[in-house]
């Protein structure tokens, strides 16, 4: 039997607030429109409008995010992370955020490094093609075992929830780390009004055992579910090809685009579907729930989903929200959730950890209480 043993948190430092962020973008529209004046007056170039704190409320939820870096981002000439390129010998940003969450998850299990035996670093955005990151948190752990990258954007999280169920109940695994590292801001298109103000950084780390190893609070997996179905909707084409094409390669294609409202039409049946199918074929009853750890995306399309699938009003303490303080962190959302509200779960109790997002991907994990 697989156990959810124990969670870690990474949270950067930098907490940016929507004003922070809409005044950066308002300046920047004003700039760019008074350098662009005569094409706009001549119809050649829509002129930019401004961001709003209040759109980005009412819309997603969101009030402020993480960022590990922040001045490039509220500068309107620069509107980007900027970072300092390390060499070769210095642990890369990501593997660094992925090691806090790591050392925080084996902190609270009481667990050595040398106890992994798989590590999987489950992220929408890599650093880099190669060598793979969870190979470098390995080394920097102090690990044993088999370590690779896998992304499955949003849903990253639970699909490697499921390669490490899967793992430990075949016997190749004993002791496996789920790690969610993700700097969004470094594929978000901060001079783009409609999504300027949707991500934000963070990493999460989930320690995965064969029960016999583990003790203490934790929570069985009952059960993992994994659903895709292609979509245009939400699109990133950065990527090693972009260099054979290179009179396209800084166009916004490059970086994050969705179309909003059809993702959130098409998804939120998706999933509550999803769940409520996951739980009948394991003979729960939605009403047997005890929790929702939903992907942290939007507010409204979480209310949707827990709606639909619990069958009464939103309430916040069945389907807790963190994406008022941390926005969307693609596949670290679900797990910050269950990382900070579910201590509280009664022995015996159950809940479920839901992603969702490109590709279209979601994945549902059942997972019940055996402390
Ligand atoms: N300020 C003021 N007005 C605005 C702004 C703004 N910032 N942005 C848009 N508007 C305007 C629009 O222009 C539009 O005006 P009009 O009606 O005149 O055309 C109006 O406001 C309404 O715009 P929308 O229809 O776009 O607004 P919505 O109510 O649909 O809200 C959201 C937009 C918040 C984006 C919403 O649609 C949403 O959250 N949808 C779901 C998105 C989602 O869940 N996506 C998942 C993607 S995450 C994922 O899979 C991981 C990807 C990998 C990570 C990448 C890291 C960067």
């Amino acid at each position: 039997m697989a156990v959810i043993s124990a969670t870690g948190l990474y949270t950067p430092e930098y907490s940016v607030s929507n004003a922070e962020l809409v005044n950066a973008f308002n300046r920047y529209a004003d700039q760019f429109n008074a350098a662009n004046r005569a094409a706009i007056a001549a119809g050649e170039l829509p002129a930019l409008q401004h961001s709003s704190v209040e759109f980005i409320e009412k819309a997603s939820g969101i009030e402020s995010r993480y960022f590990v870096s922040r001045q490039g981002i509220l500068d309107p000439q620069v509107m980007a992370p900027v970072m300092r390129e390390r060499s070769n010998d210095e642990p890369s940003i990501l593997a660094e955020i992925a090691l806090s969450a790591a050392r925080e998850a084996l902190a609270n299990a009481g667990r050595r490094a040398r106890d992994i035996d798989f590590i999987v670093v489950a992220c929408s955005n890599l650093q880099r093609a190669y060598p793979a990151i969870a190979i470098e948190v390995q080394q920097l752990l102090g690990a044993g075992g088999y370590a690779f990258d896998m992304n499955v954007a949003c849903s990253s999280a639970t699909f490697g929830i499921k390669i490490a169920t899967d793992a430990i109940h075949a016997g190749t695994a004993k002791s496996v780390l789920v790690i969610s590292p993700e700097i969004c801001s470094g594929h978000l298109n901060f001079r783009d009004r409609d999504s300027h103000f949707i991500f934000g950084d963070a990493a999460t780390a989930l320690l995965i055992e064969d029960d016999s190893m583990a003790n203490g609070n934790r929570f069985r997996i009952v059960d993992t579910r994994c659903t895709t179905q292609f979509s245009n909707n939400i699109r990133n084409n950065f990527g090693f090809l972009n260099r054979a094409s290179p009179a396209t390669t800084d166009r916004p294609d490059k970086l994050f685009v969705q179309r909003g409202r059809a993702v959130f039409r098409e998804v939120c049946p998706m999933v509550a579907e999803l769940i409520k199918t996951h739980l009948r074929d394991n003979n729960i009853g939605c009403g047997e729930l005890a929790r929702l750890w939903l992907h942290q995306a939007n507010l409204n399309m979480n209310q949707l989903i827990a709606k639909s699938v619990l069958g009464k009003e939103f309430d916040r303490r069945d389907a807790p929200v963190i994406l008022d303080r941390y926005a969307n962190t693609s596949s670290a959302g679900s797990i910050i959730a269950f990382h900070e509200y579910s201590s509280d779960i009664a022995p015996g109790q159950y809940g479920v950890i839901c992603s969702f997002g490109a590709g279209y991907s979601a994945g549902s994990v059942i997972v019940q209480n055996v402390a």
